[in-house]
């Protein structure tokens, strides 16, 4: 259970756009996630669904990139049990100064020794197929993090620079820095790198445009992280730009007929006046209807 986010927090996360948190999860559940990484890299999906985007598996993957998953919950239920938290919407809509918050989606990550980098990116660059298009995010190491094992990285402050377009490789670019370092020439300020270093079940919130990324992994331990971005609760389609972005894969849940976001894709996980979507526990439990 994250304990109730401090106004100095909220204050440190609006100044630097991120916020270091050292415990989030308790070393149970950091196991528990670490068996179902196996299963999902190994293609076992224990609902019978399909992840959203599957961006590496044992056997076809490249071994020299960062492993990733989008979607994890969909298919594992101990996934879904930590991404679906209500204190983490909780904290997340008090840090977004939020009503509420949805789960947009999650990123199940997993480094290596020796594996590449990801590119540097603001997440917001890559959501206007919904508004308003805002994204909150939770990171939770399962490792021990160091800037040396390409630990999550962000630029203290860089949530407030001008809008950037999206570019670049994401998955093992050369240079991972690359366009970060490119926005902070247009903004004429020198970047400063901070690395979450944090013990497992430790980790970090960020806001939707603080440019991060992370570099190889040059040591000898594994790096796993599960994400949890969230959305406001109270967000919905933008017909306007549904093919733009990551919308080109999560439009398919648009209604025909109105803008809403089904809850059954994008559940609301906690809300001020207490609604929690109702499905979510009784998909928890296994329980088909
Ligand atoms: O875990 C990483 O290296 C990157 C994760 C990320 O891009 C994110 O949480 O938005």
């Amino acid at each position: 259970m994250i304990q109730n986010l401090s106004d100095a927090q909220i204050n440190q996360f609006n100044n630097d756009g991120f916020l270091v948190i050292e415990r989030l999860i308790s070393n149970d559940t950091v196991k528990k996630l670490r068996n179902c990484f196996d299963q999902l890299f190994r293609g076992e999906f224990e609902t019978g669904i399909t992840p959203d985007e599957v961006n590496w598996q044992q056997g076809t993957g490249d071994p020299t990139l960062t492993r990733q998953i989008c979607n994890g919950w969909k298919a594992n239920r101990t996934i879904a049990s930590v991404v679906t938290r209500s204190d983490m919407g909780e904290s997340i809509a008090a840090l977004g100064g939020w009503p509420g918050t949805r789960l947009m989606i999650d990123n199940v990550v997993w480094k290596p020794p020796g594996t590449r980098s990801i590119l540097y990116h603001q997440d917001n660059a890559y959501l206007n197929w919904y508004t308003p298009s805002e994204l909150l995010s939770c990171w939770i190491a399962l490792d021990d993090t160091a800037a040396s094992g390409g630990t999550i990285e962000f630029v203290r402050g860089s949530h407030q620079w001008q809008y950037s377009a999206p570019e670049g490789e994401f998955h093992g670019p050369k240079n991972y820095r690359r366009y970060m370092e490119q926005a902070a020439k247009r903004e004429g300020v020198e970047p400063e790198i901070v690395y979450v270093e944090v013990p497992k079940g430790g980790g970090s919130f960020h806001h939707g445009w603080t440019w991060h990324g992370s570099g190889e992994n040059k040591s000898s331990r594994p790096r796993r992280s599960l994400v949890l971005h969230g959305m406001r609760s109270d967000a919905h389609y933008d017909p306007a730009h549904l093919s733009q972005g990551t919308g080109t894969i999560y439009s398919r849940y648009k209604h025909l007929d109105d803008n809403l976001l089904d809850e059954n894709y994008f559940p609301v996980i906690w809300r001020n006046d207490g609604y929690r979507t109702p499905e979510i526990d009784k998909f928890l439990k296994g329980a088909e209807s």
